[in-house]
């Protein structure tokens, strides 16, 4: 059976490729950070599935012995300071955990086993003021935020660590990908949450930030099969993995209330304080190179994508509330 190292694997991402990857049979090795209470509630599902694994990006002595105690054949580095908004608060942190320990864990593997297959969580925040559209694997880059900036260092070294040290090594370079298990700090999420408790009675208003950003969302359960197909490829490379459309963060608000039967206008409010120092006003990938090599489509629609988050957090608060009866 092959075995995988997933860091982040309490993330979003993390608990949809640990999901995956147990249902090709791989053996699933989960990297989790010490903390004052237990966080798997993504992974609750399949916990007793995975084996875990004690390590932080920021100590390279850990992952060092996470590798040589568990010789995974496949890493995929999905652990990442991952909130726009928190790295320009924290870009020292965020450099450290988004940038660094990129080098950390690419170093970890040419000291212990340089045969690991290694998958890097690329993203679409790297094009940032974007250079031309849709972005492709070749458009330049000029990222927006220390966060975007991170992920370019993280990017450039799987590069030079590939060509280097020979390593099979591949970057993802992800758009915005959602889904009931996001967190609730993101746009979408937040806005799928805010409309059900507003359906609900809960709250009345809804504050958000720049209504007119641009982005390409698609479904996390759809975008971790590509991160698969990119370690079983003979030769490591860059992929775009994307929907190709793109829609605002408005039209999202649109649907989200609209499926509730209620006007977003009426609820929704822009607040300051969610605005940004610099922001990424659009962002439209092209996932042809995917297509074309791995065989890789996304399956969900935006509007499936809206509406699936907006009924799981109506049914998870509808639970919350006949449990508070
Ligand atoms: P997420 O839900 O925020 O999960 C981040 C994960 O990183 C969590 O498991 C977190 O652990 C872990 N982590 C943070 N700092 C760590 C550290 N110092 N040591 C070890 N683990 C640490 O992120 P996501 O949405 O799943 O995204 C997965 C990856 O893809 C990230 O690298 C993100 O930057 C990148 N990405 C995401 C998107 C997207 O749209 N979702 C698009 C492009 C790229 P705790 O649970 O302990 O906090
Ligand atoms: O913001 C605008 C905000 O925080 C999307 C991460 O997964 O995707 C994500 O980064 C847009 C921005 O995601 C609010 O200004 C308006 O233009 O959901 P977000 P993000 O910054 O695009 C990329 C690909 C990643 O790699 C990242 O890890 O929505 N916006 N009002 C708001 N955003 C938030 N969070 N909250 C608001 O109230």
């Amino acid at each position: 059976m092959p075995k995988a190292l997933i860091t982040g694997i309490t993330g979003q991402d993390g608990s949809y490729l640990a999901e995956a990857l147990l249902q090709k049979g791989y053996d699933v090795v989960g990297m989790v950070r010490r903390s004052s209470t237990v966080n798997y509630e993504r992974i609750a599902h399949i916990q007793g599935s995975i084996e875990f694994v004690n390590g932080d990006l920021l100590d390279q002595v850990s992952l060092i012995d996470a590798i040589k105690i568990h010789e995974p054949d496949e890493i995929y580095n999905l652990a990442a300071q991952s909130f726009v908004q928190t790295s320009f608060g924290q870009p020292v942190l965020t450099g450290e955990t988004t940038a660094l320990s990129v080098t950390r864990m690419l170093d970890a593997i040419r000291i212990v086993n340089p045969q690991i297959r290694f998958y890097q969580a690329s993203s679409s925040e790297m094009f940032g003021k974007v250079a031309e559209v849709p972005q492709t694997e070749s458009t330049p880059f000029y990222p927006r935020s220390p966060y975007g900036v991170a992920k370019v260092y993280g990017h450039w070294i799987t590069v030079n660590y590939r060509e280097s040290y020979n390593l099979h090594a591949s970057s993802g370079i992800l758009f915005n990908h959602e889904s009931p298990r996001r967190g609730l700090e993101f746009v979408t999420r937040k806005i799928s949450y805010g409309a059900a408790s507003i359906k609900l009675g809960l709250e009345e208003k809804l504050s958000l930030g720049n209504l007119d950003a641009k982005r390409d969302w698609g479904f996390a359960g759809d975008y971790v099969e590509a991160m698969w197909k990119m370690l079983q490829q003979e030769e490591p490379d860059d992929y775009v993995i994307c929907s190709g459309m793109t829609h605002s963060v408005r039209e999202f608000c649109d649907l989200a209330f609209s499926h509730l039967e209620l006007n977003y206008e009426d609820h929704v409010v822009v607040d300051e304080q969610f605005f940004r120092p610099a922001e990424v006003d659009l962002l439209v990938g092209d996932y042809g190179k995917a297509k074309n090599v791995l065989s890789w489509e996304p399956s969900t629609s935006f509007k499936d994508l809206v509406t699936m988050m907006v009924e799981a957090d109506l049914a998870l608060l509808e639970g919350r509330l006949k449990g508070l009866a």
